[in-house]
């Protein structure tokens, strides 16, 4: 029978390339987002490989998140796999200029949003008594960086969600994977710059960054590596990068 994954964040970046991964790979999808034109573009494409569903939320809405999960029908219930991917940074600034509004964006949306989807999908795990969570945190949930402090907490937080989450779920026989990642070209940084396209791309200037399907390429081994093993943490850095802050530029 084949296994069903539910990916947030999966209009772009790495989630929508963990989506292509996983329909080559035979994986059901529940794809989620909050553009719903993109979610019915890609399930349009993936659709020719596998079965896919989409859900509209933002994950931020504690309600909404709730609701639409437990709106999908009981076939699709049985969630094999969650990719917790949803999330971005928003500015890049000191504390004492930054906005408190992008604190919240960053705060809701990668620790709140994260536990939000979890509390939805976890119980349904543990009647399976079967599943496997993937968290996608980052190289700044690991070192911290000036003026993006409150980015790399809100990765560190998922970085202990994580731990917290594989203290509690392995005895239920569910797997947690920490991915994180380095910098990777998506729609982070226009995102991160509000729309500010020739900023966005200079971060990606003068290195080979990372792409997203390098990043589905080691979601999609932590999910098929055998029933006895658990890939606990995957760091991934471009090949040019040393540390957070460190990039070897041409
Ligand atoms: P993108 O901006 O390309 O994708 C972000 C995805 O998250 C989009 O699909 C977006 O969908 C979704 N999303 C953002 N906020 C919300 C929200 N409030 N509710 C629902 N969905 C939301 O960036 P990436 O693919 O790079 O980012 C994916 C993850 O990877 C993030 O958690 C990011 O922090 C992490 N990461 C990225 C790195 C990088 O260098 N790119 C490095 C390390 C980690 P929509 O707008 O449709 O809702
Ligand atoms: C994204 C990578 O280094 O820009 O999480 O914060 S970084």
């Amino acid at each position: 029978m084949s296994r069903i994954a539910l990916i947030t964040g999966a209009t772009s970046g790495i989630g929508k390339a963990t989506a292509a991964a996983f329909a080559s790979s035979g994986i059901d999808l529940i794809l989620c987002g909050r553009r719903q034109e993109r979610l019915d573009e890609i399930a349009g494409i993936l659709s020719a490989q596998v079965k896919v569903t989409t859900l509209l939320f933002d994950v931020r809405d504690k309600g909404s998140v709730l609701a639409m999960i437990g709106s999908l029908p009981d076939h699709w219930k049985n969630i094999d796999i969650l990719i917790n991917n949803a999330g971005n940074a928003h500015g890049l600034g000191s504390l004492d200029e930054g906005d408190p509004d992008d604190w919240d964006a960053m705060i809701d949306g990668n620790v709140k949003g994260l536990l939000y989807v979890s509390k939805a999908i976890i119980p349904l795990m543990l009647e399976q008594g079967k599943g496997h969570i993937v968290n996608i945190s980052s190289i700044a949930g690991k070192q911290t960086y000036a003026n993006g402090a409150v980015y790399c907490a809100s990765k560190a937080a998922v970085e202990v969600l994580s731990e917290g989450m594989r203290l509690e779920l392995t005895q239920h026989g569910i797997k947690v994977t920490n991915v994180a990642p380095g910098a990777v070209e998506t729609e982070f940084s226009l995102v991160r710059f509000k729309g500010d396209e020739s900023r966005a791309e200079k971060v990606y200037q003068g290195f080979e960054p990372l792409q997203a399907g390098d990043i589905a390429d080691a979601i999609l081994y932590a999910v098929n590596a055998p029933a006895r093993v658990t890939i606990a943490d995957l760091t991934i850095l471009a090949a040019a990068q040393s540390a957070a802050t460190i990039i070897h530029k041409k």
